[in-house]
């Protein structure tokens, strides 16, 4: 610690904080005195700023009691900790979420409007913070969400992005990327820590003593440090007087360094080294699944790490806390490979540092540590070159030697003689270049393993890790992803929120296997009456949404069909994209009369990852068939698209509410599990999806007729891909297909530019790599019995309340009560 606490024996010093009066007036005094003495302005010459930022503090001060009375709480208690160790934590905006936490909603949009001041416009104010790219970035955020709301002791340990997931705009057609200044009008959310700054080394070399009684002790010596500074977020529970901390590091230069270098007179190389240490944390990597093995994001993850296990083991445990015992005050979970390199990190502390033996310090991290495996893409599983983690840490790649050794020799006894299996299970690759292989590491030292959906589960054992699974079984588990019903039913949702609570009590909010109350009322017309009306309000406030952000012009009859996720060739968006052109072309060439179509207008949200070529030359093609349907007056009110540029959290928070169907068609065996699936039906869209991730569960508990399933399954894709698969010849042989694609390729939605739709045409003839074409007929049949269920508004209904009253299982208290169950108290 940099500080010593301030110590006094005056009454008020140790609380009780007074909280604001949670009344109209309290309200309205508390903010005035924020934009007074916060902002210092006045309400009459403050600007929409001004005013969502004193809104924002007025907030934080109802939950200030509270997370001070957690943490002391906590520390009194002394139980066992949640460390999430996730790279991004997507939270999406934060006024929201905190006014429903402390039941102040009413209370705040009374007191605004007693300044004159209406509430929606300064919600409206907030940057969302970005701090993840997708699906697992937005896991972590929901996962703290219910930790606090189940009261779980959690310590959320991240990294705080200056930049977070880039903001996207369409140029021509065009994805461009803009930075997302998301702190610039600032951050009213965050309380900086620097009495708990902590430093942290990077390259260097090690250096072994031997002392007098024979034993040998290795020393890291960096040369480099930079200063890690955290930022505290509030995490409320859901109206329990729990605020857990989400704490988030920003990299600083150390004062030491450029000291030094001012001493010696060079002030510009003094400046420059500042920038470059406060570039780590400079900005999120925007690859989701596929990361760039980059030096730089090598840096951000042990930067990250290190902060976090140092400021839990110094830093909040008693100073004379005997660290054998550390597995019954912490577990640390790895959200994917990206903190794996904790596990060395921990070895070097217990043992270079609090001088373990080897066998003792291994002892004691084993029981510290279980990793979740987010996917099946081969190249998704992180591997770090050994000349880059010898460079940047070389203490711990000596360290990872010895594990893999210690290990190797644990293999050979098991399997001796089996050479190959020794070679196969190595933590070290070999080949193409000698490299770290993350997953393995996190496997062998971590008491458990765990995938995300049974499907992922399953294929992790059986496919990913299959000579880890033979020699420990028991290390493998499953633990299906969950979502928040706080922020995707009752913020987004309110009037479906207002539906269930008026049927069956609001217990739900917590407890969300209540849903199931809300079954008999699927056979109830008038309660299907009132479902219909709550999915026509939330199309009406979206497409008032759309016109206003995207100038987009939508019919409000017809069926809304979303597919929002990030751009990847296995989600196949073109698959989606060939269905609209197939619908287009059916009604343009008279082959379906218009009053057979039942209309639709389909929504994509999507960002591309800027160095993925093929990926946005899909963003341009959807663009593109977009402009052309729109703009056809013989299609018109039968089918439109849109593509809403920047789909983010808040965007989707009025998306799914207002859809109908839910798109999930990733290749089976791709998705490890997905979740806007569950917040889709969790909303009363009904899917049509793959045998894939979730959707595996979602069909099994909302039933088959309620579900448009299609495509292969997992083994019947590996059975096509060994027989040789060739698109080409799956083109060739379906009439509909081929019609579909030639008008792509004829330039017919590119102003007849051939040229402009070749890279996806062609990827799709001769590549396809994810057997969009070998899905096609399959999708096409299950869209038009999709088309047949919707014009039967009753019956669709009824499906559409099923999914809420069946989905309850897919709540992520649940996902933790499992963690909790599975991992964490094993
Ligand atoms: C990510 O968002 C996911 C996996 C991964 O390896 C890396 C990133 Cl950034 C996603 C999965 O693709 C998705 O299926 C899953 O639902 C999500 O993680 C949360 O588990």
């Amino acid at each position: 610690r940099i500080g010593p606490a301030f110590r006094t024996s005056h009454p008020l010093a140790s609380g009780p904080v007074v909280q604001p009066a949670p009344t109209v007036d309290g309200f309205v005094e508390t903010f005035l005195g924020e934009l007074n003495y916060g902002q210092g302005t006045l309400l009459s010459q403050s600007t929409l700023n001004d005013q969502y930022l004193a809104l924002a503090r007025t907030v934080r001060r109802y939950l200030m009691a509270d997370w001070l009375e957690t943490g002391a709480r906590r520390r009194h208690a002394q139980q066992k900790t949640v460390g999430y160790l996730s790279a991004e934590y997507l939270l999406g905006r934060q006024l929201g979420n905190n006014l429903l936490a402390t039941n102040l909603q009413d209370v705040a949009e009374e007191a605004m409007r007693r300044c004159g001041i209406d509430i929606a416009t300064l919600r409206a104010q907030e940057v969302e913070p970005g701090l993840g790219n997708g699906g697992l970035g937005r896991l972590a955020a929901c996962f703290v969400d219910s930790l606090a709301t189940m009261d779980v002791p959690t310590i959320g340990y991240g990294i705080r992005y200056e930049y977070g997931i880039f903001r996207q705009t369409f140029e021509d057609d065009r994805q461009v990327e803009l930075p997302d200044s998301w702190l610039s009008l600032g951050s009213p959310w965050e309380f900086p820590h620097p009495e708990r700054q902590v430093l942290v080394g990077f390259g260097g070399s090690t250096e072994t003593s031997t002392a007098a009684d024979g034993t040998q002790h290795t020393r890291w010596v960096p040369d480099w440090t930079v200063l890690g500074m955290p930022y505290h977020y509030m995490v409320p529970g859901f109206r329990n007087g729990v605020v857990n901390t989400l704490r988030l590091w920003s990299a600083r230069a150390t004062h030491a360094f450029d000291l030094q270098i001012f001493n010696a007179g060079d002030y510009t190389q003094a400046v420059r080294a500042q920038t470059f240490a406060e570039n780590i944390s400079k900005v999120l990597y925007p690859e989701d699944s596929t990361p760039q093995g980059k030096e730089l994001r090598l840096q951000q993850q042990y930067f990250f790490v290190a902060c976090s296990l140092h400021d839990f083991i110094d830093n909040t445990l008693p100073a004379d806390f005997d660290l054998h015992r550390l597995p019954e005050r912490i577990v640390f979970q790895l959200n994917d490979t990206h903190p794996v390199i904790a596990i060395p990190e921990l070895m070097r502390i217990l043992v270079d540092r609090k001088g373990f033996a080897w066998d003792e310090a291994w002892e004691v991290t084993q029981r510290c540590f279980a990793y979740t495996c987010h996917t099946l893409l081969p190249e998704a599983l992180e591997v770090w070159s050994v000349e880059l983690l010898g460079r940047l840490l070389p203490r711990h790649l000596e360290i990872i030697y010895r594990i893999n050794e210690e290990f190797l020799e644990q293999v050979r006894e098991a399997f001796p003689g089996d050479e190959m299996r020794v070679r196969r299970m190595s933590v070290i690759a070999e080949h193409p270049e000698r490299s770290v292989r993350m997953a393995y590491l996190a496997t062998v030292a971590g008491a458990k393993v765990n995938g995300v959906a049974e499907l992922h589960s399953q294929l992790l054992r059986d496919k990913v890790l299959p000579d880890f699974s033979q020699l420990w079984p028991e290390k493998f588990t499953n633990v299906t992803n969950g979502v928040t019903p706080r922020r995707f039913v009752r913020l987004a949702n309110r009037r479906l929120s207002e539906l269930l609570t008026d049927t069956i009590g609001e217990g739900w909010v917590t407890d969300l296997d209540r849903l199931r109350e809300l079954e008999p009322y699927a056979d109830d017309a008038s309660f299907r009456e009132e479902f219909r009306r709550v999915k026509r309000e939330n199309k009406e406030r979206l497409y008032r949404l759309l016109a206003v952000r995207d100038g987009l012009r939508l019919p409000q009859e017809a069926m809304l069909d979303v597919m929002v996720k990030r751009l990847h060739e296995y989600k196949r968006q073109t698959l989606k994209l060939l269905h609209i052109v197939s619908l287009y072309d059916d009604l343009v060439s008279g082959r379906v009369a218009p009053e057979e179509m039942t209309p639709r207008t389909v929504v994509f949200g999507a960002k591309a990852a800027p160095g993925y070529h093929l990926a946005k030359e899909i963003i341009f093609l959807v663009n593109s068939v977009a402009g052309v349907v729109n703009a056809d007056p013989r299609v018109q009110g039968l089918l439109s698209v849109a593509f809403p540029a920047n789909y983010n959290v808040t965007l989707a928070e009025k998306l799914i509410p207002a859809a109908d169907l839910s798109e999930q068609i990733s290749l089976a065996g791709k998705e490890a599990s997905g979740t806007g699936n569950m917040k889709f039906a969790l909303n009363g869209a009904l899917t049509i999806g793959t045998d894939d991730g979730a959707n595996v569960e979602i069909r099994r508990l909302v039933g088959d007729e309620n579900f448009f399933l299609f495509g292969m399954t997992e083994p019947e894709v590996e059975r096509r891909r060994a027989a040789g698969y060739t698109p080409a010849e799956v083109y060739e042989t379906t009439p509909a297909l081929r019609r579909t694609i030639d008008l792509v390729a004829s330039g017919h939605f590119t102003g007849g530019d051939r040229q402009a739709v070749a890279p996806v045409v062609d990827n799709l003839l001769h590549e396809d790599a994810f057997m969009a074409l070998a899905d096609f007929s399959s999708y096409l049949e299950a869209q038009s019995r999709v088309d047949a269920a919707y014009a039967d508004p009753e019956a669709w209904t009824r499906s559409a309340i099923l999914n809420v009253a069946r989905s309850g299982f897919f709540s992520s208290d649940r996902s933790m009560r499992d963690y909790l169950e599975r991992i964490w108290h094993s």
